[in-house]
């Protein structure tokens, strides 16, 4: 890609595309930058890429401000119907996505990790094993550090392990990874997609220009799916599985992790020597192992990195104890299939705290796992009337007004051996700004509990919605 000389716009000035107008302008481009805020955030990141050149525009995207742009570089947050975008379009504008942009760029080969769950995990599993294997990483993407950043610091990096979500996906045309990994697929972010075919079909782009000598690794069970959205290039498929055995790829034997690439077969580790218990996070270490064994990773690295590991923050993440109830933070949890995934791994009745900012799910989903281990719901946010309606009938359900609310409410519910988790099946973007957020209030709530002051039930009750 030749951007020197070149008019470029970048929409949105978040970490995405603070990264990719610094990439642009190392390029030597012209770059333009426009912003619907104007918040201290945005005057902050203005003010810095001002300094190395950019023209930029704040509180709105002018039609004028985009115009005789020869290229836009689009933020993953934004919407690609809004009208800015759509005037691109219709006026020929190249459209890419942050990480079309940064691979353009990039001259280390990539492994790139999608799915609806479980990205940040596997992304992270990656990078370790193949740092204990000597090697010099840079994991970014949607994990945090934009792609761009990382490719304008290069560092070294001999590869990079990128985290990409169906955003990043949208607008790619030449994004090629060495690696694709597929990790799984269930309904999410339908407030921007028109159909779950839709956001299959923008993950499905992470295969579509893979070629011979490429990797592809996917779910067994999922692999027709794939296939069935472009995944049947010259590349190599591998799949895993936590519940039987796979020809190539990654799954559990006698209860043993084992990878078998190419002619080579390798044992890992016994099941139960990886730390974060869960069936999920079982499937994502295989996904992490078979992928760390294509880049000629040891298996004792491997091996190393899964006893270490110990999950991470706000991912089924223990909270505190209060009184033989175990709290546990999943606020990552956004979407149903991740509280189902969370439920699963329960090991006794468990009081759930949901909620939050609804992403256009039929919460029904969740009706057969709350009837097995759900004792009481507490909702919270801006879904709660629609949750508790998908709901109706299948546990005690009450409503709170805030976290700490709810904290108490079901606290007061639960019994010595239950758990209180937050699983919000929601984003946090109406009460929080963002899921870390969430997650750590809800530490602090949890960490500020004694036997003084929790848990005390607001003496009003709270709207009393569903008794079973
Ligand atoms: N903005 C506009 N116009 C709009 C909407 C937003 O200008 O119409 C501006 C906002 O004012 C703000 C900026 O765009 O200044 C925000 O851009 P962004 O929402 O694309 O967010 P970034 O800060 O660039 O962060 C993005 C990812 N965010 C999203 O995809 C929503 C981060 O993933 C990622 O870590 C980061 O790039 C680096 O690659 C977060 C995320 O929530 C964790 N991802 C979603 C998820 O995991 O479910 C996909």
């Amino acid at each position: 890609m030749d951007v020197k000389g070149k008019e470029t716009l970048v929409l949105g000035i978040g970490a995405s595309g603070t990264g990719a107008a610094r990439l642009l302008a190392r390029e030597g481009a012209r770059v333009r930058c426009s912003d619907s805020g104007a918040g201290p955030d945005a005057r902050r990141r203005a003010g810095a890429l001002e300094k190395i050149g950019c023209r930029v525009e704040m509180g709105g995207h002018t039609e004028g401000f985009a115009r005789g742009v020869a290229l836009a570089v689009i933020s993953p947050g934004i919407d690609p119907s809004i009208p800015v975008v759509r005037r691109l379009r219709a006026d020929g504008v190249e459209l890419i996505s942050e990480i079309e942009l940064a691979y353009a760029f990039c001259d280390a080969p990539v492994i790139a990790v999608t799915g609806t769950n479980g990205k940040t995990t596997t992304v992270t599993l990656i990078e370790r094993i193949l740092r204990a294997d000597g090697r010099n990483i840079a994991a970014c993407g949607n994990i945090g550090k934009p792609f761009s950043e990382c490719v304008v610091e290069k560092g070294g990096a001999e590869l990079f392990v990128l985290e990409v979500s169906s955003f990043q996906l949208e607008a790619v045309r030449a994004f090629r990874p060495w690696i694709a990994v597929a990790l799984n697929i269930a309904p999410d972010h339908l407030d921007r997609y028109r159909t779950f075919d839709d956001y299959a079909a923008a993950k499905a782009a992470i295969f579509r220009k893979q070629g011979a000598g490429d990797w592809a690794i996917v779910k067994a069970g999922e692999r027709r799916g794939w296939e069935k959205r472009g995944m049947r290039g010259p590349q190599t498929v591998i799949e895993f599985s936590a519940r039987g055995e796979v020809p190539q790829g990654a799954c559990v034997k006698d209860d043993r992790i084992v990878v078998t690439v190419g002619g080579a077969r390798e044992e890992i580790c016994r099941r139960e020597e990886l730390l974060p218990g869960g069936f999920h996070n079982l499937e994502n270490a295989l996904a992490a192992a078979a992928a760390a064994s294509i880049c000629g990773a040891h298996s004792a690295s491997t091996r190393r990195v899964f006893r270490e590991f110990r999950g991470l923050p706000h991912r089924m993440e223990p909270a505190g104890k209060w009184r033989g109830i175990s709290f546990v933070n999943d606020s990552k949890a956004t979407n149903p299939d991740a509280v189902l995934r969370a439920l699963e791994s329960a090991t006794g009745p468990v009081v759930l705290i949901a909620g939050g900012r609804d992403k256009g799910f039929d919460y029904s989903a969740l009706r057969g796992e709350i009837l097995r281990t759900v004792k009481g719901l507490v909702l919270i946010g801006e879904a709660r009337e629609k949750m508790a309606r998908d709901l109706e009938g299948a546990v005690t359900t009450r409503f709170a007004e805030t976290l700490g609310e709810a904290v108490r409410i079901a606290a007061g519910q639960a019994a010595p051996g239950d758990t209180v988790m937050l699983s919000p099946a929601c984003s946090s973007y109406d009460m929080f700004r963002n899921y870390e957020e969430r997650g750590d209030e809800f530490k602090r709530i949890v960490a500020n509990m004694t036997e003084e002051n929790g848990p005390r039930v607001p003496a009003s009750p709270c709207a009393l919605n569903a008794e079973p």
